[in-house]
């Protein structure tokens, strides 16, 4: 049987790599499915052809989700490079989201502060450092892709890595940075400032060295939760952890109910208001929908 990797996926049809060389590929069945990062048992139609005949199983797969429908973005990822940026529109929730889907799936998250040169990225530094960092423990790296990612290079080795983050951060610009001939297609701020577009349409795969990987994939607008168990969902918060058990019911959801560590430790400021808030949003939407 002949195994392939997917590196471009276009929803219906794929590019699949085998060993060095790339096919364009379609799915026999009518499951088409995958996703960049698959490695998928093929059938070779001709010179560059093959057909999907069936899909190995993923160590993990990324998607997203809300109340009507989940969209896969990658799998057999190790590590979420969440790419943030001061312009074109930060959202905060959006950072939590990638974090909370990163924490489900056990994958070490790195977030990417970008486009420092902008005089407004100062403040913004420093209200993302003084909470992700400095109470939260994740790793920040900042930088400028126009000027360079030297300082990124040396996280992404032996790592598969998943470039996430709203449209017009500058994923495209950081992945052709690190991968000169990858030719990836950046679009002008205004551009996704006005209209919401995506500069970029589809998920692609490169390969920085032989055992390490950059996946370049559209801008997200939002990153639903929806698939994740609400009874599991506090314990994805990491300061959240060691104060479940001390709620003085067993099944606390940390809403309303009397003696909640969590809300104990937001009356504190001890926990982020707006990290509790976020909370309490998901375990609303998540309750709702184990009562349909
Ligand atoms: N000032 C500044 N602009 C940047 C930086 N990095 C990227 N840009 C600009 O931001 C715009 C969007 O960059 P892209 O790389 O296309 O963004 P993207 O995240 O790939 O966007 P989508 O493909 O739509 O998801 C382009 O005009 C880039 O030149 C930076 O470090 N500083
Ligand atoms: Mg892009
Ligand atoms: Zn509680």
């Amino acid at each position: 049987m002949t195994l392939g990797l997917v590196v471009k996926s276009f929803g219906y049809s794929f590019i699949v790599e085998i060993e060095n060389k790339t096919f364009k590929a379609t799915a026999k069945s009518k499951k088409t499915d995958y996703v960049v990062g698959d490695i998928v048992q093929l059938q070779m139609v001709n010179d560059t052809q093959v057909h999907i005949l069936g899909l190995q199983t993923r160590n993990n797969l990324i998607f997203r989700s809300d109340q009507n429908k989940s969209k896969i973005i990658a799998s057999n990822v190790t590590q979420i490079i969440i790419v943030i940026a001061v312009k074109p529109n930060f959202n905060i929730s959006f950072l939590n989201s990638c974090l909370i889907s990163a924490e489900s799936q056990n994958i070490h998250p790195i977030i990417v502060i970008n486009k420092i040169d902008l005089p407004e990225s100062i403040s913004f530094i420093e209200e993302i450092e003084e909470l992700y960092v400095n109470k939260l423990n994740y790793q920040i790296i900042k930088l400028s892709a126009l000027t360079e990612c030297n300082e990124l290079m040396p996280f992404l080795i032996t790592n598969r890595n998943l470039l996430i983050g709203q449209s017009g951060v500058g994923k495209s610009t950081i992945t052709n940075k690190i991968i000169p001939d990858a030719n990836a297609r950046t679009g002008a701020i205004t551009k996704s400032e006005t209209s919401g577009s995506h500069t970029t349409t589809n998920a692609t795969l490169y390969h920085l060295n032989a055992n390490t990987d950059v996946i370049d994939c559209p801008g997200l607008h939002e990153f639903g939760l929806y698939h994740l168990e609400v009874d599991t969902l506090a314990s994805l918060f990491p300061e959240c952890r060691d104060l479940i058990d001390k709620c003085k019911f067993r099944n606390c959801r940390h809403l309303n109910e009397p003696n909640c560590a969590i809300v104990s430790a937001v009356k504190n400021k001890e926990m982020s208001q707006q990290r509790f808030d976020f909370l309490q949003r998901l375990t609303q939407k998540l309750q709702n929908k184990q009562s349909y």
